[in-house]
């Protein structure tokens, strides 16, 4: 290996590694480095780098810029003053409750699982589980790599205009990725 081709190996997984670690605190456990989130999800960048400091991963300024921008999924955005950080979804914490703003979906969305929770949905529809939505995409490629996460992957089309229609409340995120509190079964059906 070059040692060109190392250093970008190393930088890449700095990254992921970062972004794992940021996902865990701005999502899930900000207690864990003594940070609180506002219920939007923002805190101050000084205070997650104090925190994550007293926790033994050093942070920084350009490294948490770096990480935000090449983010493969965009998962978190900076304050237009540049002081405070928030995971703009995916969110598990009670403490955080952002006010999205509803929006009319496209005439079907996509939902990528595994096809060992395949029964279980088509009885009981799908569920937010930890989070606090349900998350759907736009296209099928993305859908199919969210449940390659899980097992063998199995795309379920939602018709999530019919479901808007009935008074489904649905929210973008600032990243693309569309949220619902559940989907019913009859709502959805494997894609083919
Ligand atoms: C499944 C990633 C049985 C559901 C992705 C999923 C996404 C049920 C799992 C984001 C069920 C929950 C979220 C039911 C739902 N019975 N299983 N009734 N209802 N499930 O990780 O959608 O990389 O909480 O199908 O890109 O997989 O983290 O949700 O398999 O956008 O940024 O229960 O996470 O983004 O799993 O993924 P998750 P998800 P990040």
């Amino acid at each position: 290996m070059t040692s060109q081709l190392r250093y970008n190996n190393d930088m890449s997984n700095q990254y992921t590694e970062t972004s794992k670690f940021l996902s865990y605190v701005l999502r899930h456990k900000p207690q864990a480095i003594g940070i609180a989130l506002d219920t939007e999800g923002w805190v101050d960048i000084a205070a997650l780098i104090a925190g994550a400091g007293q926790s033994g991963r050093a942070l920084d300024m350009a490294l948490i810029r770096a990480v935000v921008s090449s983010n493969d999924k965009k998962r978190f955005a900076i304050s237009g003053d540049g002081l405070r950080i928030r995971a703009v979804q995916g969110h598990s914490t009670e403490a955080v409750a952002i006010q999205h703003e509803p929006k009319q979906p496209p005439e079907f969305l996509y939902h990528g699982t595994a096809t060992r929770f395949l029964d279980s949905i088509l009885a009981e529809g799908l569920r937010a589980g930890e989070r606090h939505h349900v998350h759907l995409s736009e296209n099928i490629a993305t859908a199919t790599s969210v449940g390659r996460r899980y097992g063998n992957p199995v795309v379920l089309k939602i018709e999530a205009l019919r479901m808007h229609r009935q008074g489904f409340g649905f929210f973008q995120a600032d990243n693309g990725v569309w949220l619902t509190a559940n989907v019913p079964s009859g709502f959805l059906a494997v894609d083919s």
